[in-house]
């Protein structure tokens, strides 16, 4: 089911204005949400790209009070960073706002006006955590405790970092205080609640059968799987309700009576950071901001990364419901998390690559990160940036297979025929098998961008500078030169047909390289539809003088980078478990080969996971084992939260003896690796490969 849409909106998560930008956020949501703007544009539809920072919530006060300034002189500082780094970086949003805007805050504030009167929160005086040395309640990121879900030492109070999960404060275990360190006590506070139970019914069908208010919405299908098991997960947990306001200071003021010293919870007001963008954006472009989000041919794309998905397919849709006449998004493909040599991404830890340091450090690198970003994204699992395979890509892909072909193309022009493009003779079969390499490249990139797979499209995008390679290599014109120019001429006018075809496919991906060969083939942008062409260039087009498109990445610059992660961070995590004593358990008798090969061992993939009432070691999964879906009971849930392992592959052994424990019938083994420090591991396939694959 493909609908017709005319329009498209396409958001991408608020950063909070309360630090500066790293890779994981880049690889998160802003380079895939950026490749897609980049596409549709190409593709010549009306798209606004919309972004921002964040600056309401603990997340920025706490800043502040660390810093001992105030919160808007915190978000005024990293606004303004982030807004910079994203330009540089050229994530091209076509507008960058801010939530501390009066545009936002009368948004926000009707908006939870609106909903107010229709009588859909009600008001509640519960408990609350409050810091009796600070003198002020607790909200969210003010306290840190022990996360229920995964033990996670360091949670905060409204997330867990760690496992995504989304908390309340009061889930915390052994809770602290951010302001004073002080154990926290419970006080009586008064806040307005959102029923998120009573919208279970349609929330479920929508997300399961991808159909709203009667019709079908979108097709489910083309969600992740991580995505629609993370929130069929949180469904099945129960919705409970959730406090839309807070006691904070710093926020949009409650636009009631009675409501002194409370705010808008920062996920109420955040995503409707979205639409007051748009409306400051329409009004600047002379455009009508509610056919973007209130017409239903408007597809609505929202980039995230995973631990922001019920906020963007739960709480954020069910008000917009409230509101009604807002379309939902058509899809939210949420990333997983990005890892650095080894180890989580860390704001708190200082263990990133900043992105506004990169772009100091790696001047016209920027598409060099964007390539690898894209090329290593966590789109279905998460992944790991190192700076040794930064270096490998830029050195073998960029600069031996793009770099490389370009070069050649031009080069050997400019020598022998001074720099115009040759005339095409006859085509032999080698000609025809490149020609067709061309003809195929539109509809492969096509394919996968629209299912949102950047890493697949941008590898077919570089496989028609790796067919160009291949065409010089088999035809060898350098050889031909003295005794066959016309063949010279037709070989290299299809070298720089590829070239220029190159400039289209790959100018939402490393729009600065597409960019300098236009300069080099001396050409204007051209349209996507002219990609798989080999008349782009016509017989005596000049030719501009090439240079470089990419240079090495030494050594010595990825081991000062490594040398800087380094000493930049606090990481006694890493240390101490280095530091552990580690035990090998002694090895078993010798097993035959028939032994094993009476084990039936398997790829599969975990479809749902949910924690038991009555266990806190084990976790109920249903897993595609290729065989069929089954239920595995597995004891990990004191180290991973069911969030965490959706939609991971894993491996299973599938013919163990069927067991019952806590009354569920538990039919097989996910296999782990577990060390004697108690460290645990998944044992998963390198690459994702098809459920039911046998384990030899
Ligand atoms: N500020 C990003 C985060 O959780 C959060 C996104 C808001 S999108 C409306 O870091
Ligand atoms: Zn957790």
């Amino acid at each position: 089911m493909s609908k017709k849409y005319n329009r498209y909106t396409v958001t991408a998560a608020l950063p909070y204005a309360n630090g500066p930008l790293h890779i994981g956020h880049i690889a998160g949501a802003y380079l895939p949400a950026d490749i897609y703007v980049r596409f549709q544009k190409l593709l010549g539809k009306d798209v606004v790209f919309v972004c921002g920072s964040d600056e309401h919530g603990a997340a920025i006060t706490l800043r502040a009070k660390k810093e001992g300034i105030n919160p808007q002189d915190i978000v005024d500082k990293y606004h303004e960073i982030n807004k910079q780094a994203f330009q540089d970086f050229g994530i091209q949003f076509d507008i960058y706002d801010r939530t501390s805007n009066p545009m936002h805050k009368e948004t926000a504030q009707e908006f939870f006006k609106q909903i107010h009167d229709k009588g859909a929160f009600f008001q509640e005086t519960r408990e609350q955590l409050y810091d009796p040395k600070a003198n002020e309640f607790l909200a969210d990121r003010y306290v840190t405790g022990e996360c229920p879900n995964c033990g996670n030492a360091n949670a905060d109070g409204d997330q867990c970092e760690k496992c995504g999960s989304s908390l309340n404060a009061t889930d915390l275990k052994n809770p602290k205080s951010s302001l004073s360190g002080e154990t926290p006590v419970l006080k009586d506070t008064s806040h307005w609640y959102l029923p998120l139970g009573d919208h279970e019914e349609w929330l479920r069908e929508w997300i399961e059968k991808g159909t709203y208010e009667g019709s079908q919405h979108h097709n489910p299908a083309e969600w992740k799987n991580q995505v629609i098991g993370q929130c069929k997960s949180w469904i099945d947990g129960g919705l409970g309700p959730r406090a839309i306001t807070r006691d904070l200071d710093w926020g949009v003021k409650v636009p009631l009576q009675g409501a002194d010293g409370k705010v808008l919870y920062v996920w109420f007001d955040a995503p409707i950071g979205y639409i007051s963008a748009t409306k400051t954006w329409a009004e600047a472009n002379g455009k009508d901001w509610e056919a973007y989000w209130k017409s239903d041919d408007t597809k609505l794309v929202h980039f995230i990364g995973k631990d922001n998905i019920v906020f963007h397919c739960i709480i954020f849709p069910v008000i917009l419901k409230l509101m009604g006449g807002y379309v939902l998004p058509d899809n939210v493909p949420a990333n997983e998390f990005l890892n650095l040599e080894g180890d989580k991404l860390s704001t708190r830890r200082n263990w990133a690559v900043w992105l506004h340091e990169y772009l100091e450090e790696f001047p016209g690198k920027q598409d060099e990160l964007r390539y690898v970003l894209a090329s290593i994204a966590p789109e279905s699992k998460d992944s790991e940036f190192t700076w040794k395979d930064y270096q490998a890509r830029v050195n073998n892909e960029l600069v031996g297979i793009l770099g490389n072909f370009v070069n050649r193309a031009l080069v050997l022009t400019n020598k022998n025929f001074e720099g115009t493009v040759p005339k095409r003779g006859e085509l032999y079969d080698l000609d025809k098998q490149v020609i067709a390499e061309i003809d195929a490249i539109q509809a492969r990139i096509e394919k996968n961008v629209e299912v949102y797979r950047f890493r697949e499209a941008l590898a077919e995008a570089m496989n028609l500078a790796r067919a160009g390679n291949k065409y010089l290599a088999e035809t060898e014109p350098w050889k031909l030169v003295k005794t066959d120019p016309e063949r010279v001429g037709t070989i290299l006018n299809l070298a720089l047909q590829i070239t220029a075809n190159l400039t289209i496919a790959l100018e939402a991906f490393l729009p600065h390289s597409a960019e300098k060969i236009r300069g080099f083939v001396n050409i204007e942008k051209l349209e996507w539809s002219k990609l798989g062409s080999i008349e782009l260039l016509p017989e005596g087009h000049a030719l501009s003088k090439p240079s470089l498109l990419f240079s090495k990445i030494e050594d010595q610059v990825i081991e000062a980078q490594i040398e800087k992660l380094k000493s930049n961070t606090q990481n006694t995590k890493v240390e101490a478990e280095e530091n552990q004593e580690v035990t090998i358990e002694p090895a078993k008798d010798i097993c035959t080969f028939d032994d094993f090969m009476k084990m039936d061992i398997r790829v599969g993939t975990i479809l749902e996971a949910e924690k038991l009432k009555k266990s806190n070691k084990l976790l109920k999964l249903l897993v595609d084992t290729g065989l069929d879906q089954r239920t595995i009971l597995s004891g990990i849930a004191k180290h991973y939260s069911p969030e965490e392992v959706i939609g991971k592959q894993v491996t299973v052994l599938t013919n163990l003896a069927p067991r019952k424990m806590m009354g569920i019938e538990s039919e097989g083994m996910i296999l782990m690796g577990e060390d004697s420090t108690g460290k645990l591991a998944f044992v998963t396939p390198e690459n994702v490969i098809s459920n039911g694959g046998v384990v030899r």
